[in-house]
């Protein structure tokens, strides 16, 4: 597939995925959709340990193109979420490896979504989020809901839903909505190295932290000690973790291959 709205490599196990309608803030059309759905298969069929999400110009993503919703007959926006929304914010969790956004600008609506469905968020300092839903008349949408109360408590989450105002990438850090937020130009320079030693590490131990961590929302604390031992008896027949003991004796660093 040739792509026009996104931008896609696979170097040295880094899979980078650009959305790339910076004079748009990278706003999401159906078919952004449909080749971010291809990206998703390459990146999980091709040897790829580590995604990096980000947008191209200023701007991260500003959520659903609204272009493609001005009058005329408008589809049911519960069917583009079941659609296009809802599978890519799952493909996204539950790819078997870390995620990374770099978030270089604002991130509004499903486009900030898109960014805290990310495993760790880097967010340069002059970047934004912003809950735009309710401008527009709509609830917060492609996992807003679930991931903001969970990352900075019901109250703020409120506020940012209600309110619909832009905080800055410090506010976000100092709620801890995002991980940490870098100088400008230090973002790709962060991003990079960030990416290099998260496609060197155990994937295969990182995909089930991730997934654990993911059943810990739902699970009773038995549950998720019964889910612990089942992903640890699987790890410790890994070859990554034969390496990870071996290395740690022999006092060297480890060569993880990702099984
Ligand atoms: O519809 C469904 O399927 C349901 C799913 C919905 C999910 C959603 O994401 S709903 C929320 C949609 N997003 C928004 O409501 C955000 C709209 N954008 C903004 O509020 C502002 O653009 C920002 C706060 C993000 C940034 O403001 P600013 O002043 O830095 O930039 P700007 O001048 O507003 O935007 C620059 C250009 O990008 C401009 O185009 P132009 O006039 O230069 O040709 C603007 O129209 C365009 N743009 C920004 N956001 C969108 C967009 N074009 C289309 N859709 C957008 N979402």
């Amino acid at each position: 597939m040739t792509y026009s709205t996104i931008l896609f490599t696979i170097v040295d196990a880094v899979a980078t995925i650009t959305l790339n309608r910076p004079d748009k803030l990278n706003a999401v059309t159906d078919a952004m959709h449909a080749e971010l759905r291809d990206a998703l298969d390459r990146v999980a069929n091709d040897d790829a340990r580590v995604l990096v999400l980000t947008g191209a110009g200023r701007g991260f993503c500003a959520g659903q193109d609204l272009g493609q919703r001005r009058g005329g007959e408008l589809p049911d926006l519960g069917e583009t979420l079941d659609k296009l929304y809802n599978p890519l914010i799952r493909r996204l969790r539950a790819l078997e490896m870390p995620v990374i956004a770099a978030v270089n600008g604002v991130a509004a609506g499903a486009g900030m979504s898109l960014a805290l469905a990310a495993d760790i968020v880097i967010a340069a300092r002059s970047a934004s989020f912003m809950q735009a839903f309710a401008r527009i008349g709509l609830v917060p949408d492609a996992g807003s809901t679930w991931f903001v109360p969970r990352l900075i408590g019901p109250a703020r989450a409120r506020g940012l839903a209600l309110l619909a105002e832009k905080i800055t990438a410090e506010q976000a850090e100092a709620w801890g909505l995002i991980w940490r937020t870098v100088d400008d130009a230090a973002l790709l320079a962060e991003i990079d190295a960030l990416a290099t030693r998260l496609a060197a590490a155990p994937t295969l131990a990182l995909a089930r932290i991730k997934r654990a961590l993911d059943l810990a929302e739902e699970n009773t604390l038995d549950g998720q000690l019964e889910q612990e031992r089942m992903f640890q008896s699987e790890l410790g027949r890994s070859a990554d973790y034969r390496e990870g003991v071996a290395a740690f004796l022999d006092k060297r660093p480890p060569v993880f291959k990702g099984r």
